[in-house]
């Protein structure tokens, strides 16, 4: 279900563009960098370098491209490339750079930081089609595969030889893998399967000359220099396009419990994650939650079932081991100790496919659920667990519902990753002014991160410093020196203006 929200959304961008400002305008004060405009020339040798039905002018062709899936950014770019192998991406490169032409890479287009699309005028080079799996290596159970993959494509074809991604969110139907690796893209198993980074162990990815590096590594231990990949892991199209990817997966796990659980206070939720870690162990795969709003955008403006009472908070706690009985009995357990202590007001719990799926529905689809409000100021920032959930609170009070539709947190409370959203019913610039640097300036005190999983992109370029010293802002910048020295790889995103 979920899936059809997403693609829904994708599709019927097109209904929306007229109403998304221009980033050009909205954002008036980012300057256009020194790049050259694209021209007739430019599009005749693109279109030698791939077949003309990749090369997109249209404009009818080219606007979704050009709108993000929140639609709160617009870029105006005049051509989008498909190319379907690394030698078309490298001679595509080749050819901008040495014509200074901007390039914007763009994958599934979920990204939420207006990381994916232009600015301004810059080509866009779409993956869509580089979407081949390369193979998967059943003994070590690493996939190799291109770039273009969609998220839920891999998942697929992994569970029919008994193996599964070691990442799982709600855009899994759009995504591709290398977007998420371009944006080393948490989600909902984080907490079970570590950060991408560790999954990911090699990488394909070609400069911003058209220089193609060549780390797609597959061994589990390889300790020989610099561990180049990482460059590419979360650098969100500034350093190089990722190409191919090799990916550690585990083997499916035997038995899956979900349980969906009503608390009443914020502090049993933490109360009830630091059971779950203590009595569930190694099975424990997945501890999120939502509060009573967040649920609501889901249930409400997606008509979702609700499958308990209503509760100020919600978890989603997932177990999945290799013996159903033994993780049962486990649950079970936790479970009655969390009732029986009244820390765990009501729940339930799911073991059939279909159910657990009605459940991640609900957790899903809350930020399509969300968009539906009108416009989302979303913000998703790693806090100390003991102050994760203040800040709601906090800007209930400063903002009067008046002003916004909703404030609501949720998100990986597991991974200490609190996502706050506002919702209004379209872009208000006085609700942005209370809400932007307050969101960031307390995160930093919290000594959080203003960026947990999505990335820096375009939204957030002037608040890194929050969460990058000067050195290593300084480092970064040198290495984007290095590595474009053109600027031509996804300009005005993740290094902050002055940089
Ligand atoms: P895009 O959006 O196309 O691009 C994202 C960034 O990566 C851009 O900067 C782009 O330029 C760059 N890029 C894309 N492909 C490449 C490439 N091959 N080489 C170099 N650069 C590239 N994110 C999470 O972390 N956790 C979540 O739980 C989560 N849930 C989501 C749920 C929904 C409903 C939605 C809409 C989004 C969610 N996201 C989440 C955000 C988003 O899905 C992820 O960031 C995802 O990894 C982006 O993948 P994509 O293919 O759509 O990339
Ligand atoms: C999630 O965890 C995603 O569902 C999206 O990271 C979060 O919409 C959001 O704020
Ligand atoms: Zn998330």
């Amino acid at each position: 279900m979920l899936r059809q929200f997403v693609r829904r959304i994708h599709y019927s961008q097109r209904f929306y563009e007229a109403q998304v400002e221009l980033t050009s305008v909205r954002y008036a004060g980012v300057k256009r960098g020194n790049y050259a405009q694209l021209s007739e020339k430019h599009v005749q040798q693109f279109e030698r370098i791939l077949p003309k039905e990749r090369v997109l002018t249209d404009p009818s062709d080219v606007q979704s491209y050009n709108v993000d899936w929140l639609r709160m950014v617009r870029g105006a770019s005049q051509v989008v490339l498909r190319p379907k192998t690394t030698e078309e991406v490298s001679a595509i490169l080749q050819y901008c750079n040495e014509e200074c032409l901007a390039v914007c890479p763009q994958g599934g287009n979920t990204g939420l930081v207006g990381g994916s699309v232009p600015v301004f005028d810059e080509v866009i080079l779409s993956t869509s089609l580089m979407n081949n799996i390369i193979g998967l290596d059943e003994l070590s159970g690493v996939l190799t595969c291109q770039a273009g993959c969609v998220l839920e494509n891999l998942e697929t074809y992994l569970s029919e030889r008994g193996f599964m991604m070691p990442l799982d969110l709600g855009a899994k139907g759009t995504c591709q893998i290398g977007g998420n690796v371009s944006t080393n893209a948490g989600g909902i198993r984080l907490i079970r399967y570590g950060s991408l980074q560790g999954s990911i162990l090699g990488v394909e990815a070609v400069k911003a000359d058209g220089e193609v590096i060549d780390c797609l590594n597959s061994l589990k231990k390889d300790n020989t220099g610099y561990h180049l990949k990482h460059l590419f892991i979360g650098s969100e199209g500034t350093l190089g396009i990722v190409t191919k990817i090799a990916v550690h997966c585990p083997p499916s796990p035997k038995a899956v419990n979900v349980a969906f659980l009503g608390l009443e206070k914020f502090e049993d939720v933490l109360q009830t994650f630091q059971n779950a870690r203590r009595d569930l162990g190694e099975i424990l795969s997945s501890c999120e939650m939502m509060d009573r709003l967040s649920l609501d955008a889901a249930v409400t403006n997606l008509k979702l079932k609700q499958p308990i009472g209503d509760f100020p908070f919600y978890m989603l706690i997932e177990t999945s081991g290799s013996n159903g009985i033994h993780d049962e009995e486990k649950l079970t357990s936790f479970l009655d100790n969390s009732l029986e202590t009244g820390v765990v007001l009501d729940g339930t719990v799911a073991s059939e496919p279909s159910k657990i799926k009605m459940f991640w529905s609900l957790r899903e689809g809350v930020t399509e659920g969300l968009l539906q409000d009108g416009y989302v100021f979303k913000y998703d920032i790693s806090l100390p667990h003991a102050n994760f959930y203040s800040i709601v609170p906090e800007l209930q009070a400063r903002l009067s519902l008046n002003q916004v539709k909703r404030v609501c947190g949720y998100g990986h409370v597991g991974d200490g990753n609190l996502h706050l959203n506002i919702t209004v019913p379209q872009y208000d610039s006085e609700v942005m002014k209370i809400v932007e640097p307050f969101v960031f300036e307390w995160t930093s005190k919290l000594k959080g991160s203003v960026s947990a999983e999505h990335g820096i992109g375009f939204k957030k370029t002037q608040y890194i410093h929050f969460s990058k010293s000067q050195s290593s802002l300084n480092l970064m910048t040198n290495i984007k020196q290095l590595m474009d020295p053109k600027g031509i790889l996804n300009p005005y995103k993740v290094l902050p203006a002055d940089h």
